[in-house]
């Protein structure tokens, strides 16, 4: 009888820490020994001159989720979930999005129902707050905290999603209460709202003049506030989907404050430009995202914030859209800037697009990749326990890099339902060839085998522990009854009826 299930053999195993070259041992869903010349598997693989690095986990994906504009994606969680895993992930978390008026409780329910029957691997819920009610506040939020939702992300633009900095202070206290960590998607609304109708009473309606209307000072004063905001509360926060430096800047010098600020950035902000929204008829639609793409200035500005730490986080933001009336056209065959559904594909590439342009050029060491691609998320939110590292008892979930295959992109290849690729025609250095989850081989030579059904649901893990009371607020004074203690440990009075 074989020793183990599956024996990866001759390979370069890397850590976000470690290279080394040696075997892994898989038995039963887990790596269960890290050694030279380990004994027969009843699966042996051959990793020779192939990189045996951890399962990305896409942390940031939209699948089967009507947006901020009202369109649902394209994906459902089985095509998101093959395509994660082409791309050479193991874990994907996607958001349980409320829409106004409906309970969180039955959000998640809606999600579970969508992702239990066809996910292929394993995921882990964010939710999107966008009504901060007391009932969720109070009641709803932080039992699904406790039930491992750790995470949630908020927005400050978006007419059926933004809240207001008042609502943010309430969630944020809530997160420090609880122990969560808020995720925000920081641009400035107003700004964005009088731009565009300037430029649509001029008559300016291509989808180049939504970068335009995205300016990058909308970007960089929300992150402002969202970050002194979370000051106030004391409470990590995690500034999503970051494009340029301006909001670089601000996490970069909160966290040298000391403040406990995360920041993520995507693949369309380090290879796509605003002059990718510049196409003839409406094809620039297919690169309307929020951010937007901005300039070449912007882009090495995202290379320095991954290599320099202020990016902890590499996510996809893949929001798929397809170009027709289902999609990117709902709105009609030749929408303004404002009526185009906001998001890109991104779950497939994000680890080959960092790969080729970043390990492959020497931006990046292969270690540096690995916690970009899978470690720091693991431990942001939760999941270190199980996942984000090659390591005995963590799961056996491993992506094996040939690092001289080179492949050219083209949108058949893509595994999603978009129907197109941003990427379309860029030719990529390394690959992930052979993608194991949970001691499954679900990917292998370009085929793939796993039943929809078989990823498992994670709980997350509080990602840490609040800080003590009274760093930044007084404590409270009996006098004026004002206070940290207000702020963090009483029930909320979101002063509805005011
Ligand atoms: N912007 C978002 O906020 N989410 C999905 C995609 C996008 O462009
Ligand atoms: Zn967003
Ligand atoms: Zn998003």
């Amino acid at each position: 009888m074989s020793e183990f299930d599956i024996v990866v053999r001759n390979g370069t195993v890397v850590t976000a820490a470690d290279t080394a070259s040696c075997d892994v041992g898989i038995r039963e869903g887990r790596i269960v020994a890290l050694g030279e010349g380990l004994g027969q598997g009843a699966r042996e693989i051959d990793a020779g001159g192939k990189l045996v690095l951890p399962g990305g986990i896409d942390s940031h994906c939209h699948i089967d989720q009507v947006s901020g504009m009202g369109v649902r994606t394209a994906d459902d969680f089985h095509s998101a979930t093959i395509s994660a895993a082409f791309g050479g992930n193991t874990t994907v978390i996607p958001f349980a999005a409320q829409q106004r008026g409906q309970s969180l409780r039955s959000v998640v329910q809606d999600y579970h129902e969508l992702a239990t029957p066809k996910a292929v691997i394993d995921y882990a819920f964010h939710l999107i707050i966008s009504d901060p009610s007391e009932q969720i506040l109070n009641q709803e939020l932080p039992a699904l905290i406790h039930d491992g939702y750790t995470s949630f992300k908020v927005f400050m633009t978006y007419e059926r999603m933004r809240l207001n900095d008042r609502q943010l202070l309430d969630v944020l206290s809530v997160a420090r209460r609880e122990g969560a960590l808020m995720m925000v998607h920081a641009e400035n609304d107003d700004v964005i709202a009088w731009i565009s109708a300037k430029l649509l009473e001029q008559g300016h309606r291509e989808p180049k003049f939504h970068a335009i209307s995205h300016a990058q000072i909308a970007e960089s004063e929300a992150t402002h506030r969202a970050i002194r905001l979370s000051e106030l509360m004391d409470v990590p926060l995690l500034v999503v989907h970051v494009s340029a430096e301006g909001a670089m800047n601000e996490i970069r010098r909160a966290q040298n404050a000391g403040l406990r600020v995360y920041g993520e950035t995507c693949p369309q902000y380090l290879f796509l430009t605003k002059e990718d929204l510049d196409l003839p008829a409406v094809e620039g639609a297919k690169f309307c995202c929020s951010p937007p793409p901005r300039d070449t200035n912007s882009q090495a500005a995202m290379w320095r914030g991954l290599k320099n730490g202020t990016f902890q986080v590499f996510s996809s933001d893949h929001a798929p859209y397809r170009f027709d009336e289902t999609g990117k056209l709902s709105a009609g065959p030749n929408p303004s800037f404002k009526e185009i559904a906001n998001g890109l594909p991104g779950l497939e590439l994000r680890l080959p697009l960092l790969f080729s342009e970043g390990v492959q050029t020497g931006r990046l060491t292969v270690n540096e990749f690995v916690a970009l691609a899978s470690t720091n998320a693991a431990r942001i939110y939760g999941l270190d326990g199980r996942k984000g590292s090659i390591a005995v008892g963590l799961d056996a979930d491993l992506a094996i890099w040939n690092p001289d295959r080179s492949v050219t992109v083209t949108a058949d290849m893509m595994h999603d339902n978009a129907g197109y690729t941003p990427y379309e025609g860029r030719t990529l250095n390394g690959w992930p060839e052979t993608v194991v989850s949970r001691g499954r081989v679900i990917v292998n030579e370009g085929e793939f085998s796993a039943e929809p059904g078989s990823g498992d649901f994670l709980p997350c893990e509080k990602p840490e522990p609040a800080r003590p009371l009274g760093r930044l607020l007084p404590e409270v004074d009996p006098a004026t009854n004002f206070g940290a203690e207000i702020i963090s440990d009483t029930p909320l009075d979101t002063g509805a009826g005011d």
